[in-house]
């Protein structure tokens, strides 16, 4: 399997975050795709290569033009409001909630509060370039994969799925899954997305909650224990010309195996009844037994059962790196999962 690798995502290292009111250390660092590729390289599970340079076209199919110019120009108007006295990091304070107005050509502070909905998503000087590098490395994936490539791997890092058409979040800022899945369908793909990070890809089923051509199917810690808190439940099925092409499946905390692979086979199911002709996962492996920061009961070798059941779909399929944050676990997971989808 071909994996689709750019360094730029060193430029993106965030030290902290702000969870339950204190600042804690970042846990969506550069070693965990370091740690990744050098597994991957290790295993030889097949050529890591670099990207090509896609234009802004695709990602615009996805995003709004002004986020992201907004995204481009965030952290050099920080830095012009504040120098080095608010620190590296632009982190709004202040949100547009019920009954104020969104700002979205306001100043910095009024554009932070209204492109984002969480303060664990720093903007650092080098977070426009790793960003727009991932987007890159998952275009390129796609692109193999519809050249004929029957799997490929999108080391990506930021992460996407959390991202919406506006709005960043959860350590997202470009969504690569839904850039890859729409670019995919603008070359006349009919594209499935299966998430398997430990959160609910809330910017995934965002962006195609209103269409048919997109299947978005989500496995994830219940929304009612866990982030991002304000989308992912059960009755969430889609609307419009999408009703019915969106089934997310929440899960219980502790969920070891055996539940876990329930839903997965229910998952399955779903997307091999949309009939799609590329399948894309957004995996993270944050469903880990031992992750900082998540609550489910996955093993080491639960991965590798995990790849295996992925591959009886038996469609072309672009892995998309999501989350995952042991840093002792998270290579050997990630390609246990690939091993064993390649497996013949
Ligand atoms: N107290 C991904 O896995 N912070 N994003 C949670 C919990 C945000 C996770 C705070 C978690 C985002 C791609
Ligand atoms: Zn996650």
């Amino acid at each position: 399997m071909k994996t689709f690798y750019s360094p730029d995502h060193l430029r993106h290292a965030p030290r902290e975050e702000f969870t339950a009111g204190h600042a804690t250390p970042a846990v969506e660092v550069p070693e965990r795709a370091e740690r990744v590729r050098a597994r991957i390289i290790e295993r030889k599970l097949g050529p890591v290569l670099p990207p090509r340079a896609f234009d802004d076209a695709p990602l615009l199919r996805v995003h709004n033009g002004a986020f992201i110019r907004f995204l481009d120009r965030a952290h050099a108007d920080w830095t012009t409001r504040y120098g080095t006295r608010a620190g590296d990091a632009a982190v709004p304070s202040v949100w547009p909630a019920r009954g104020l107005r969104t700002m979205r050509d306001g100043d910095i502070e009024s554009r932070l509060g209204s492109y984002t909905f969480d303060t664990a998503t720093p903007i650092l000087k080098g977070t426009w370039q790793a960003a727009r590098s991932a987007a890159n490395v998952v275009l390129s994936a796609a692109e193999a994969v519809k050249s004929g490539e029957a799997s490929a791997f999108a080391l990506t890092r930021p992460p996407g799925h959390h991202a919406s058409a506006d709005l960043y979040g959860g350590y997202c800022y470009l969504n690569n899954v839904a850039i890859a899945a729409q670019w995919l369908a603008d070359q006349g793909a009919r594209p499935a997305i299966l998430d398997v990070d430990y959160h609910h890809g809330n910017g995934t089923q965002a962006i195609f909650y209103d269409s048919s051509e997109v299947l978005f199917v989500s496995i994830h810690a219940d929304p009612a224990y866990a982030y991002p808190h304000f989308l992912g439940f059960a009755d969430e099925r889609g609307a419009g010309a999408g009703e019915g092409a969106n089934l997310n499946l929440p899960l219980a905390r502790k969920t070891a195996w055996d539940g876990y692979a329930d839903a997965l086979h229910t998952a399955i199911t779903r997307v091999r009844d949309f009939g799609p002709d590329v399948v894309l996962i957004s995996l993270g492996l944050d469903t880990y037994e031992r992750d900082p920061i998540c609550r489910l009961k996955l093993t080491t070798g639960d991965y590798k059962r995990m790849g295996t059941m992925l591959k009886t779909l038996g469609k072309p399929t672009l892995f998309v790196f999501e989350g995952g944050y042991n840093l002792e676990a998270l290579a050997e997971n990630t390609t246990n999962v690939l091993e064993a989808f390649e497996d013949r």
